[in-house]
């Protein structure tokens, strides 16, 4: 019989997200900032065994690390378990640091997000360039427990910090032209290897883009942080989006450029196997990849012996806030 030693119980078995979310709002109310910004800081996802996150791996100017540790929990939370901590941030895509799991979190150490800005052009009234700081200023960042689908079949529950899209894009008044928007992702060899390699199937910068209702909905949101933390680079610092009932590829990290455009963007994943991965990427259990089922998932962590799988929902779970979005449209051939 196999027994589980304590340190392979996942920490999200010992601690139920109702503790999670009890013990965030006493540290919200008991600590001041100063308490939270010290080394050593306590990340509030795990309270039977806190994990202990080293100053070093809370990377980010202290404003940033202020505001972060500042955000309110928002009321769209699912109520599944999270995903620890270790698994988050160990095991991710982002193919511009390497093509295994662990990959991003080993290449992307030296990455440096910080002086950052971003491009906003296209079809707006205000365009130009804008810094993180600039991004930030004036947004109320939010506590998001969101569900996080990979097209490959696992999934993860991430606490995240960051702030409706909405909100800033429509600081940059959108003409009635701009019917999408469309992301890019950094492009930089030096220190994102895998753009080096001659072998990539991927024509770099990663770019994404989503239909103006899909980015102005509200649970569209810009991330810059999780886990009460600074978002690590491995999960795309220092800005990333997420799209929360659409496959995970959709969610671009390291966002350098918003453009509004009138037509429809091209995608990374759609213009390299295009039967593959469509412009729309909805959740949608009943729309199998051509290679692989899509009617259940493999939720983060399972084990080769303790193997978490569960059924995939329509729209990732969130089709009573999304489906009007589709409406009359044929999901199997908008994939
Ligand atoms: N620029 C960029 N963004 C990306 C990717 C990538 O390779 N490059 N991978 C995507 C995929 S396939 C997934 S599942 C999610 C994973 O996010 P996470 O590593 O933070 O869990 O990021 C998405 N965003
Ligand atoms: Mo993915």
């Amino acid at each position: 019989m196999l027994i589980k030693k304590p340190s392979d119980i996942p920490s999200s078995d010992i601690t139920p997200e109702a503790i999670y979310r009890a013990r965030r709002d006493f540290m919200r109310g008991a600590f001041s900032v100063g308490v939270l910004g010290a080394a050593g800081m306590v990340v509030p996802g795990v309270l039977a065994e806190p994990v202990h996150v080293a100053e070093a791996e809370n990377k980010g100017p202290d404003w940033l690390k202020r505001e972060i540790a500042s955000a309110k929990a928002d009321s769209q939370n699912v109520s599944d378990k999270l995903t620890p901590y270790e698994h988050v941030t160990q095991y991710n895509n982002f193919y511009e640091f390497g093509y295994n799991k662990d990959d991003p979190a080993k290449n992307s150490k030296h990455f440096q997000p910080h002086p950052w800005s971003v491009e906003i052009a296209g079809e707006a009234g205000k365009t130009g360039r804008f810094t993180l700081e600039d991004i930030l200023k004036g947004m109320a960042l939010e506590e998001r427990v969101y569900r996080l689908r990979c097209v490959e079949a696992w999934s993860m529950v991430i606490p995240w910090v960051g702030f409706p899209l909405a909100s800033l894009l429509k600081r940059f008044e959108p003409t009635g032209n701009a019917k999408y928007v469309a992301f890019t992702t950094l492009k930089d060899p030096k220190q994102m290897p895998a753009q080096k390699s001659a072998f990539s199937s991927i024509d770099w910068p990663y770019v994404e883009g989503l239909r103006i209702d899909e980015a102005m909905h509200p649970l569209t949101m810009l991330a810059v942080g999780l886990y009460g933390k600074v978002l690590p680079n491995q999960n795309g610092a220092p800005l990333r989006l997420v799209v929360p009932w659409k496959y995970g590829f959709k969610s671009i990290k390291s966002i350098v450029k918003m453009e509004f455009t009138e037509k429809e963007p091209p995608t990374t994943w759609n213009i390299s196997a295009p039967q593959e991965y469509g412009f729309y990427a909805n959740v949608n259990p009943k729309v199998d990849h051509p290679r692989w089922s899509q009617a259940t998932e493999r939720r983060l962590p399972s084990g080769l012996f303790s193997p978490n799988i569960i059924d995939t929902q329509l729209f990732n779970g969130y089709a009573d806030e999304v489906a009007h979005l589709y409406k009359g449209m044929n999901l199997k051939k908008y994939y």
